[in-house]
Order: C-alpha cells, then structure tokens, then sequence
C-alpha cells in the first residue's frame, strides 16, 4: 500500500481495523471522512416523548453543543416519541449499547437501581423546588452515582431533568375527594411502589408500557393513568380522559443516562466534556419545563377538560402510609436527608 492510501486509511492516528472496533463499542454510527482526517460519531439518543418536549429539546441542544465543541466529531440523533421502544425497551437497547443516550423516568428505574426508588415515594417531595435542591446538591450526585456504581445496570448517570408532579386522570368521574378513586383501574409504570401506591389509594394498580396508555383509555382496558399535565396533553391522554385531578401525589425525576458500554470506549477527555454538557442540559430542561407544563394545562381547559383543584391532600397522604411502612425503612437514612434537603 503506498504512503497516501495508508494515511488514508490511517484515520486520527486509528488504522481502520481500531475503528470497527471503537463503532463496535459504542454502537453508534461511525463514519469515517479521509479528506477531513476525522472519525465521526454519531450517538444515537431516545425519549418517549414528542418533539419539542422540554426533556427532548435539552437533549437535542447538548447534541448540538457536543458536535460545536469537537468539530462534529461527536454528534446525537434524537429518536423521540418511542421510534425506538417503550421505556423498558429502551433502557434495555442502551443496556447493549444499541442506544447511546437515554432520557428515562426514575419511576422505570427504580425496579433495576433498588437505591433510586427512593425519590418513587409517594408525597416524598413538598414541592417542585425541593425536588430541584435534591436534584442540584450532594445527594442528587450520589444517586447518580449509584445508578453509574451498579454492577447489573449497565448505565452511566449523566444528570436529572425536571417533570413536574403527577395527578390522576380518568375516563369516568370527577375525582375530588379520595373515596372518588374506589374501584377505578389505573395505569401506573412498571415499578412494586406505583402498584402498591394505586391500591393503597383505593383504586386498581395495572402496571402497563406508556406506549399502550392512549389505546388502554380509548377501549376502557382502564379507567385511567396518572403522569403531569404535558403527558396527559401531549400524548393525547386528555383527549379520552376528560377528568384530570391535581394530586399531585408523586414528583418523579427524569434521568439521561448513557450505555455503559459505550461510555468505556469514550476518552476521558470526550467523557468529561458530556458531563459538563448533561449538567447544562438538567438546568436548561427546567427553563423549558415551566412553559411548556402552563400549555399543556391551556390546552386540556380549551378542550374542555375538567381541572380539578384538590384542596385538602391530607387524606391522600394518610391513605399511603402502607406504602411508606413497606418501603420506607429500606430509605430511612436517605429519606431522612432528602426531607431535610
Ligand atoms: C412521563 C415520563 C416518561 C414515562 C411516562 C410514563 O412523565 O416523561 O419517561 O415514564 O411518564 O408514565 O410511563
């Protein structure tokens, strides 16, 4: 081989045979550019969420701001509103690095990492603030890290994102006082503590995909779900559920983790600027967050949809104390932490 076809070949000091094997590692699109002497990678990210909901749109921009500061080098595809699976199959792609980046809600983790089941309790959070403090401060950190810590995982941890609270809707009545959820089947993520937090409530737990719920409210499979105003909205919940109570009874973090797998075969250089990018994204989100969550509630009451104010919790709370005698004990020293937060 002469000397130009071998540095040809020879891409940012890789033969081409490292390069496979780099593709390999990460599961994502390599794609190798002679004239420009560069490997460029391309990340394959996913949310179960739409186009241009807050936690896609701050993925999208830490893609953007990834490919600027390599020289697109390093860039992401999003792949929102479930192209590529429900969550739970979603978490599992990205466990075998056929997914790169992963937006997921800490309710579907909780069942692999037991420690983040912790922020899955029930009125654990006063409001959206504390949860933010959880989130920005030591302990936000350290969960992360216990997810990254995990040996089963097979995820890296790179931030949180905000979303909100989540409220009961249904198909049938209004819900405005606790006794109002009797009998009532409702959709819950695949997570013990929802289920276990359902019954407790009064109601029917089904543990269900989030990419079944419109079809599951449409044909009565249940009677309803529970999640924040933008998913009740803009997954067209609200269009078969015309009953949305502000219970507010769980605040449930987001998380964008990586593949583990394909985080290994990352420099610590590239490693360190996707955290620094991850941590810009979490305070992004939350910008994002307030403005969309105020059109979804715009949008469910120009549709008709009944808002219900729930002015008394008390009885909600008290109604899950079965819950937090159950787990609770397992969490007491981060519960303990967290409440003081
Ligand atoms: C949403 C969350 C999704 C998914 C969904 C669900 O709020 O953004 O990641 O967990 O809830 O209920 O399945």
């Amino acid at each position: 081989m002469d000397q130009a076809r071998r540095s040809q070949r020879r891409v940012a000091g890789l033969s081409r045979r490292d390069l496979i094997r780099i593709g390999a590692g990460l599961g994502a699109a390599v794609v190798t550019s002679p004239s420009l002497a560069q490997t460029k990678v391309v990340f394959k990210a996913s949310d179960v969420q739409p186009p241009g909901y807050p936690t896609v749109v701050a993925t999208e921009n830490l893609g953007k701001k990834l490919a600027a500061a390599t020289n697109g080098r390093l860039s992401l595809q999003m792949f929102p509103s479930m192209q590529l699976g429900g969550e739970k199959e979603t978490i599992e792609q990205t466990q075998i690095g056929a997914i790169q980046l992963l937006r997921v809600s800490a309710g579907s983790i909780g069942p692999i990492v037991d420690d983040i089941n912790v922020v899955n309790m029930p009125f654990l959070f006063k409001n959206m603030a504390h949860a933010e403090r959880m989130m920005d401060g030591p302990i936000g950190q350290e969960l992360l890290d216990k997810i990254t810590a995990s040996p089963n995982a097979g995820l890296v941890a790179l931030c949180w994102m905000n979303s909100g609270a989540r409220s009961l809707y249904n198909t049938k009545h209004a819900i405005k006082t606790i006794s109002d959820i009797k009998g009532l089947k409702f959709r819950v993520i695949g997570n013990p503590i929802f289920i276990d937090m359902m019954n407790a409530l009064g109601g029917n737990g089904v543990a269900m995909g989030y990419d079944q719920v419109f079809s599951a409210l449409q044909t009565g499979v249940i009677d309803g779900a529970e999640n924040n105003p933008p998913s009740y909205v803009f997954s067209n919940h609200y269009t078969a559920a015309k009953h949305f109570s502000l219970t507010e009874h769980l605040i449930v973090p987001e998380l964008l983790v990586f593949s583990k797998r394909a985080w290994s075969a990352l420099s610590a250089d590239d490693q360190a600027l996707i955290r620094t990018l991850a941590r810009e994204a979490q305070m992004e989100e939350r910008g994002l967050w307030n403005t969309y969550e105020q059109q979804a509630m715009d949008k469910a009451k120009a549709a008709g949809c009944e808002i219900i104010e729930i002015a008394d919790k008390a009885p909600f709370q008290n109604a899950v104390r079965p819950v937090w005698d159950k787990y609770g004990p397992k969490y007491q020293d981060m519960i303990g932490r967290i409440q003081s937060a």
